[in-house]
Formats: structure tokens, C-alpha cells, sequence
């Protein structure tokens, strides 16, 4: 009878949660807002997802994704802060509030997901652990890596791949760990070991930007783990969940719907009812989310589309040139999908 009772106090106030329509703006979003900044963990440094130029200004798809958000809750994606975490430190600092989102390279495992007082929002990048080698090595494959010393960076799933696969084809590789980025690939650059690995996203940004010859260095073809890299939030406050989960979805249902950073204003015009809820031109779907309806229109506006965000930092008019591969749209035969925006 209790239960009944509970289930049917439950029912009401999810209805008055319903039928108000109104979403009720979480402690992260109100924090945000108040200090008119969100506050972002990054990389130290990864070419193509999270690096900062000289005069500090950071670049790259993960960068992308809280500007992105910046724009969509603050209305300016320049109200960012940027925290350069390693891999060691990121957890703590999400666990502990120095950011409100951990947007670094970072793989969706069930662990972090579960036991680290975090939640995922999406994939922002499909990847695999792969291996680079000098391109004179002669070697071809991953598994010919026998015996090899192999450059690692602590506090990864690429350490722990590492080590499975090293057992599970007993190749008795030796991994050289470092805690931190610059420390692993200046070893690798100097050739204290035979192979370094690390995402393949990550080795193609490496040996496009820090090696003093990229072409004396080859990336194996082999991927031996799935690394699917996203955003991840607080626990325990699913409103700003939702705001970052549904702002990457806006990108991806940008490009579906050929949105782009330069169309934007016009597509305002469009009579598609996809686009119209997109840009807040038809029902506000902003309002569901604690924001305005102007709020994916803005994201868009910031960053481009999720193809043009690609493009620009890691893809064909980057120096990194990954192909779009499984980060193409599922239209397009990739794994890239966004929920329905409606
Ligand atoms: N995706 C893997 C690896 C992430 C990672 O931290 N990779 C290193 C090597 S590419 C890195 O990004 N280091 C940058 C830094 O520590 O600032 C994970 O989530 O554990």
C-alpha cells in the first residue's frame, strides 16, 4: 500500500514536472551562470582535441564542445575557462567541482561510469589504441612488436590495453610509463623506446605537430581496444547532464540537417519542421532544457556543425587529416547518431 501510495506521489509530481514544461535549472547550471564562466577540464596539450597556443588560447574538437556549451548556456563561447588536467588528475578534479565538464580525450568505460562519480554524456569521438613506431622499424603489424619497450602515459586505459595485450599474445612488451604528455613523447622523439601508443587520434596529432619529421614516423594499422572518447559530467545533477549530452546531439543534428556555422541565420527561415525545432523557430525546446530557445542557434553559431568541428580540428582541413571513418553520421555509414531532437 505504501509503495502504491509513493508510486502515485511520484506520478503527480512528475506530471506537474510535465506538464509545466519548464525544466528546473540544476546547481551546476545556476554556478555556471552566476560566475558567468564554465569551467572545463582539458588535456595538458593534445594536438587536434585540447591545446593551447601561445598566447593561451586553447583549440580542438574537445575545446569545440565547451564552447559549444558556453554558448548555449552563457550566450558567448568565450566564457570559458580552460583547466589543463593529465590523464592522473582529471577524475579528481571533475569528483572535487574544479570543473563542470571534463571534455579530454577521455574513453567511456564501465568503471569510470560507475565508480568515479561521473557520468558520460556522449561520444565525441570514436577511436581505437593504436601504435607508432619509427618508419624505418621493420615492422608491420602490432603483433610483430615483440619484446619492444613501448612509451605510455599513466593513468589511461591505454596502459592497462597495453598490458592485456601484451599477455594476451605473448609478446613480453615492456611498457616506459610517464605521468606526463611532453615527458612520453619526448622519449619517444628520442628514441628511448621501440614503439608509443596512446589513441590513434592521439598518435596522428602527435606525429603531425610534435615530431620534427612526421614522415620518419609510422602509425600501425592495428587498433587493439575501442576507445570511444567523450564528455562526463558530475553525478548527481542531471539537468546540466542533459544540457551537455543534448548540445553535442544539437551539433550532430546540425550537420544531419546541413546547419552550418556560415548558413545559421538563414536556416532560421526554413520551414523543416527538424530545423525549425533545432533554431528554436517553431516549439522551444530550449525551455525543456533550463535555457532559451535560441540555444543550439548559438552552439551552431560558436563551432559549426559536428562535421565542420571535425573538419577544422582533426579532419581534412587540419594538418592532422583523420579520416571521418566510424565519426561520420550514421546516414553516411559512421556511428555518429543523435537522438530525436523533438
Ligand atoms: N583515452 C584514454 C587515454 C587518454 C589520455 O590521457 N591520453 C594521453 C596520451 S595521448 C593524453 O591525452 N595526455 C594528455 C595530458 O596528460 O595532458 C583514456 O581515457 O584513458
Amino acid at each position: 500500500m505504501k509503495q502504491v501510495k509513493a508510486g502515485v506521489a511520484a506520478l503527480a509530481i512528475g506530471s506537474i514536472a510535465v506538464f509545466s514544461g519548464v525544466a528546473h535549472a540544476g546547481k551546476t547550471l545556476d554556478a555556471v551562470k552566476q560566475r558567468g564562466q564554465l569551467i572545463c577540464g582539458v588535456s595538458t596539450g593534445l594536438p587536434g582535441f585540447s591545446q593551447a597556443d601561445s598566447q593561451g588560447n586553447w583549440a580542438g574538437l574537445d575545446v569545440d564542445v565547451c564552447k559549444a556549451v558556453a554558448a548555449a548556456v552563457l550566450g558567448d563561447a568565450s566564457k570559458v575557462k580552460f583547466v589543463p588536467l593529465t590523464a592522473q588528475q582529471r577524475f579528481a578534479a571533475l569528483q572535487a567541482g574544479e570543473v563542470d565538464v571534463l571534455s579530454r580525450n577521455t574513453t567511456w568505460t564501465l568503471t569510470r561510469d560507475a565508480s568515479l562519480g561521473m557520468l558520460f554524456t556522449g561520444v565525441t569521438y570514436y577511436d581505437g589504441q593504436g601504435f607508432m613506431i619509427p618508419a624505418k622499424a621493420k615492422v608491420s603489424s602490432a603483433k610483430g612488436l615483440k619484446g619492444a619497450t613501448v612509451c605510455v602515459q599513466s593513468g589511461t586505459t591505454t596502459e592497462k590495453n597495453l598490458t592485456d595485450f601484451s599477455k594476451s599474445n605473448n609478446l613480453n612488451l615492456k611498457p616506459v610509463v610517464f605521468e606526463k604528455l611532453e615527458a612520453a613523447n619526448a622519449a619517444y622523439f628520442a628514441g628511448r623506446c621501440q614503439a608509443y601508443t596512446t589513441d590513434a587520434s592521439g598518435l596522428a596529432g602527435i606525429r603531425a605537430k610534435e615530431a620534427k619529421n612526421p614522415e620518419e614516423h609510422r602509425i600501425l594499422p592495428d587498433l587493439i581496444s575501442k576507445e570511444p572518447l567523450g564528455p562526463s559530467v558530475r553525478r548527481g545533477d542531471e539537468e546540466f547532464f542533459t544540457i551537455v549530452k543534448w548540445t553535442f546531439n544539437a551539433l550532430l543534428e546540425a550537420e544531419e540537417y546541413g546547419v552550418t556555422q556560415a548558413n545559421v541565420d538563414q536556416m532560421k527561415s526554413s520551414t523543416e519542421p527538424p530545423v525549425q525545432r533545432l533554431l528554436g523557430t517553431s516549439e522551444d525546446m530550449g525551455k525543456l532544457l533550463g535555457l532559451d530557445k535560441e540555444w543550439a542557434a548559438r552552439a551552431v553559431k560558436a563551432v559549426g556543425n559536428y562535421g565542420e568541428m571535425f573538419d577544422r580540428n582533426v579532419g581534412e582541413k587540419s594538418t592532422i587529416k583523420l579520416p571521418r571513418g566510424l565519426n561520420n553520421l550514421w546516414s553516411k555509414g559512421g556511428l555518429q547518431y543523435a537522438p530525436p531532437l523533438r
